[in-house]
């Protein structure tokens, strides 16, 4: 059998690549303004289809979405069998086809990937695709349905969901029926699972207080409250923020959780009460902050250290308590988790603790590593994973005491509350939920367990970001020649002084991190370095000058 190139062609010829655009399948797949992505969200489907061949035809996911990004923006990526990340081998495929300048460059990409890969195009290839609120998904997702049916795809369509709800779903579909069954692949399924494994952790615990939700004006609005029906109980007391998903021009604009991080104050539309919680998810509802104001009425962030410190500890203690000795729970942040946090893990949790390279693909396959590898990026954006060598220990305990049989309890049903394809702000909530239930902690409570390092993350617009190269991890500049140097001098001025620049893998831009023992000592590093990178590697627009 071989590609029907007639059928190819003519769906190809309705979405023609703008001339100008060169696309790039990055940190989290292609992201752009959404209205130049047609041809790439097409060329994404038939991608899925040859990636679900290549996999005997296991369902892959196809997520159009741009996150925290712009509304005006839109993205596509690829989900693989088990929820996780597209492999990277592929990434060059994708790219490749998204830059073929006509249909007949097209078909070409499409037959060497099948040659190259060895491809059974007599196997029916499945793909489940979903959207997130923004006003060019219904274009993208008409384009997409196009390259489904191109290369004749067995396709389900789950809608306006969460990205995370759709890792899920294509987890679920691909253990049906197997001893690694994930759940029912539907909205009622998800929210089943996670709001049962929930209750059970939490039943004859103290209630906790109303938690208030800033939902970014996406579509975590709008699904949070159908999970908060289905647990419907006063441990799921909510109220949700920020859930305008029908007027244009709200999504992330003022509220999120980029915004929160980014500027470390609350959202708009949110007034922040002393002794109340909150929490902000981004745009498709994979990241989650809490914050709170003191009696002063100032703001304190627990952003993505501080979840992955929580949820580490709780597990940490729960292993000894269930006499799992050699089971290690370990942590993955990236460069951006404040030095604070990774000082805590190291000295005070006594646990082992990695650095990834920004993009959760990343920090998953560290934590598949790990025996129990909770990670995090600052913000907000992880999960927990339990290696199939952990799964086997818990299996294999033999609990004695009633503390230990509760322990060994606890831990599985943790494992049924944490959606482990993927960050997933819902199932993160809930995780934070039920920890500060069990322990009856208040948000100050669960933030004394170390000061965060006052930190900035600032953004310099350059003439051409691909001439930056780093190494170790993303924190050392290896081009262009001579700006590390400069770096390196600038924070040895710096009591704790730590900073670096790199390439961001989302926008056309360079991102400057800066943390320093005082916050004045922190925004004039920042602003310095931030300065040297605008007038050595050829800035755009204004100069980063706010306190030099
Ligand atoms: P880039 O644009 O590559 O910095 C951003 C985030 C990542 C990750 C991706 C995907 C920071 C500094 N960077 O990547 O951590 O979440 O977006 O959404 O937060
Ligand atoms: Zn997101």
């Amino acid at each position: 059998m071989s590609l029907n190139v007639e059928q190819i062609s003519k769906y190809s010829d309705k979405h023609p690549k703008p001339s100008s655009t060169t696309f790039t399948y990055g940190t989290a797949g292609f992201r752009t303004i959404g209205e130049t992505l047609e041809s790439t969200v097409f060329r994404c489907g038939m991608l899925a289809a040859l990636r679900s061949q290549s996999k005997q035809g296991k369902v892959i996911g196809v997520m159009v979405t741009a996150s925290h990004n712009r509304e005006e923006d839109n993205g596509v990526k690829l989900v693989d069998p088990m929820g996780e990340m597209l492999q990277q081998s592929w990434e060059g495929y994708c790219t490749t086809m998204a830059n073929a300048a006509t249909s007949e460059e097209v078909v070409e990409v499409l037959a060497h990937i099948v040659q190259e890969e060895r491809i059974d195009l007599t196997i029916k290839p499945r793909v489940a695709y979903a959207r997130d609120t923004r006003p060019s998904g219904p274009l993208l997702q008409a384009a997409l349905e196009d390259g489904l049916s191109a290369l004749d795809v067995d396709a389900s369509n789950y809608g306006v969901v969460t990205t995370p709800q759709l890792h899920y779903f294509v987890r679920c579909m691909n253990t049906e029926n197997s001893s690694a069954a994930y759940g029912e692949p539907t909205e009622a399924g998800y929210n089943a699972k996670y709001g049962q494994a929930f209750l059970r952790l939490v039943s004859g615990k103290q209630t906790p207080t109303k938690l208030y939700i800033d939902a970014a004006n996406g579509v975590g609005a709008p699904q949070v409250l159908k999970l908060a029906d289905a647990i419907n109980s006063p441990y799921f007391n909510i109220e949700v923020r920020n859930s305008d998903t029908q007027t244009l021009g709200k999504l992330n604009v003022d509220c999120g959780a980029d915004h929160v991080k980014s500027n470390q104050r609350p959202p708009a539309g949110v007034t922040l009460v002393p002794g109340s919680r909150y929490c902000s998810f981004d745009g498709d509802a994979d990241r989650i902050l809490y914050y709170y104001a003191d009696e002063h009425g100032t703001f304190h962030l627990l952003d993505g250290d501080k979840i992955s410190t929580l949820v580490a500890t709780y597990l940490r203690d729960l292993v000894s308590t269930a006499g799992v000795d050699d089971l290690q729970v370990g942590v993955v942040q990236t460069a951006y988790a404040n030095g604070n946090s990774t000082s805590y893990i190291k000295d005070t949790l006594k646990l082992p603790t990695v650095f990834a390279k920004t993009g959760v693909k990343h920090l998953h396959h560290e934590a598949e590593k790990m025996n129990i590898g909770v990670y995090f990026e600052a913000n907000g954006h992880g999960t927990v994973l339990f290696n199939p060598s952990a799964v086997a220990k818990l299996r294999a305990v033999e609990p004695a005491t009633p503390a230990q049989v509760d322990a060994v309890e606890r831990l599985w049903a943790l494992r049924d509350l944490i959606n482990e394809s993927v960050g997933d702000a819902m199932s993160d909530m809930l995780l934070v939920e039920t920890i500060l239930i069990c322990k009856g902690w208040t948000l100050p409570q669960w933030d004394e367990a170390y000061t965060d390092l006052p930190s900035r993350l600032l953004k310099v617009v350059v003439n051409d970001s691909t001439i930056f190269k780093t190494t170790n991890a993303e924190q050392t500049l290896m081009s262009p020649p001579l700006l590390q140097d400069v770096v390196d001098s600038l924070v040895t001025k710096f009591p704790r002084g730590r900073a670096f620049v790199r390439p961001s893998g989302t926008e056309d831009a360079v991102r400057v991190y800066a943390e320093a023992a005082t916050r004045r000592d922190c925004d004039q590093l920042a602003y310095s370095v931030a300065g040297a990178v605008f007038d050595k590697a050829g800035g755009r627009g204004e100069r980063p000058s706010e306190f030099i």
